[in-house]
């Protein structure tokens, strides 16, 4: 929630990748294999899951969304219903419980979502709103919620499934009362409660080149065009074993083209249940492809997958006989498609015991340029410890061109002497157990340029 000291997580973007494929039995993760947030983290990308508050009651499902995922969204208790289900009654508990578990997991939150026709109240729905009324709860809900969370959500899908499958709107309050113009207007008032978030407009059924991703890209071209600010799209990617779009690389691409971000914000890729093990294994196929197509293209910032494990996913509820979509079980175990992202990610894949860390005790270093502009720039960091020790208070030096000062940091300290900048782990962040990380940003001021430091000393010893 909001304080007076801005902390805000990690922007993510990625760097293109080669890729693996990986397909293996499923198992538990052994200790030994770092976690995926780790892996993702090494390229400055979102590896997030969608959570359901009030089940961080159970200790396995709260384990795994901590230790696996550097992001996380609220599965419902964020969208209006459950925000504001009454005029100017706002409730928060759900949504703050899961911004508390972020921060005590050193997460980054996807805010999802404050425009939408779905688990929209009936004031808001039939409310019979005038044009300026209705932009007038518009504001009233959209300020309040961002403006609460500015300090910890850095993404936002500020409107959701605005297109019909044929690329036209979709009938809403929204589109009916105010015309297509309600997604502007919509970004508008999110930028204006948060300048510093970045705003996407959200669907399913986009991933690939189609009519409604033509839609989608008709409007993105069209508001980036008019300046409005948009920073993202995202593909939702509820999927089918057997179908990921083979063009999904070509359209994530074309939205990069456009100087957008690109996020798979609600992966699962369903199945007949229960799923045979020979589904599982073309299932984590799809899995690599899903992530082959989005590192591949510098811009796709992530994927988030719908939920913890099987056992709570909103397919069944809408497709009987249909399900087994996620990464883990019924009972919480790894899938074949765990380690397909594990593989994707560069880990290796593998459910038996992973490599030995670097023997010697080292560190490496990922430091990523992820925003530039004319005199400024968002630089993402990444601070791995390679050792066999863990290391209790970490301060990470490089040296870096005259001109360039820091103006703001996040989840470290980041100071400049001379032409030397430290950085030191705060409360959350600061001790690293062996294969452990942490990932930190800031953002500078510059004279034009914006190189990459080749070396890196963690505690005053070089890193690899
Ligand atoms: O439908 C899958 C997703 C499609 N894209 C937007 C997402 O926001 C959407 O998520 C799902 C949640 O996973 C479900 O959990 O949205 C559904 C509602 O449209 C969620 O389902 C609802 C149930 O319909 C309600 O009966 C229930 O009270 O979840 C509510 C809270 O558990």
């Amino acid at each position: 929630m909001k304080t007076t000291t801005r902390r805000r997580t990690a922007r993510f973007l990625a760097p293109v990748l080669a890729l693996a494929l990986a397909l293996s039995a499923g198992s538990p993760a052994q200790a030994e294999d770092p976690p995926l947030r780790d892996l993702a983290d090494r390229h400055g990308l979102r590896m997030g899951v969608a959570v359901s508050a009030h089940l961080l009651d159970n200790a396995r499902y709260a384990e795994i969304a901590a230790e696996q995922y550097n992001s996380v969204t609220h599965e419902n208790e964020l969208k209006w219903e459950s925000v504001q289900p009454q005029r100017g009654q706002f409730n928060w508990s759900g949504a703050d419980r899961l911004v508390d578990f972020a921060r005590a997991n050193g997460q980054d939150v996807y805010g999802h979502t404050l425009v939408w026709h779905s688990q929209l109240p009936s004031w808001v729905a039939d409310g019979g709103f005038s044009a300026p009324e209705l932009e007038g709860v518009m504001e009233d809900h959209i300020s309040t919620v961002v403006n609460r969370y500015a300090d910890d959500i850095s993404h936002w899908d500020v409107v959701n499934e605005a297109f019909n499958e044929d690329g036209t709107f979709r009938d809403s309050v929204f589109h009916r009362t105010l015309g297509e113009d309600y997604i502007a207007t919509s970004l508008e008032m999110a930028h204006a409660a948060d300048p510093d978030a970045r705003l996407f407009i959200n669907d399913y059924n986009v991933e690939g080149i189609n009519a409604k991703s033509d839609g989608l890209y008709r409007l993105a071209s069209s508001l980036v065009a008019r300046g409005v600010p948009l920073h993202g799209v995202g593909l939702q990617s509820h999927l089918i074993v057997g179908q990921v779009p083979s063009s999904m690389q070509a359209n994530i691409q074309r939205f990069a083209d456009l100087g957008l971000e690109v996020v798979v914000t609600e992966l699962d890729i369903r199945t007949t249940t229960p799923a045979s093990e020979q589904q599982l294994q073309a299932q984590a196929a799809d899995y690599t492809r899903v992530f082959q197509a989005c590192m591949a293209v510098d811009g796709c910032g992530g994927v988030t997958v719908w939920g913890v494990g099987d056992a709570n996913s909103w397919i069944p509820d809408v497709f009987p006989g249909q399900g087994d979509a996620l990464p883990y079980d019924h009972q919480y175990d790894t899938k074949p498609a765990y380690w397909a992202m594990h593989e994707a990610l560069g880990g290796d894949g593998d459910p038996g015991p992973g490599p030995d860390p670097d023997p010697d005790g080292s560190c490496a270093v990922t430091y990523t340029v992820s925003d530039q502009w004319n005199q400024g720039a968002v630089i993402n960091v990444t601070v791995r410890n390679t050792g066999s020790a863990t290391v209790d208070g970490w301060s990470l030096a490089w040296t870096s061109p005259t001109g360039q000062q820091v103006t703001s940091a996040w989840n470290a300290t980041v100071t400049r002497t001379g032409s030397t900048v430290t950085a030191e782990g705060v409360s959350w962040n600061r001790t690293l157990p062996p294969g452990g990380s942490a990932t930190f940003g800031f953002q500078i001021t510059h004279q034009g340029q914006v190189d990459t430091p080749d070396a890196f000393e963690l505690n005053g010893t070089a890193c690899d």
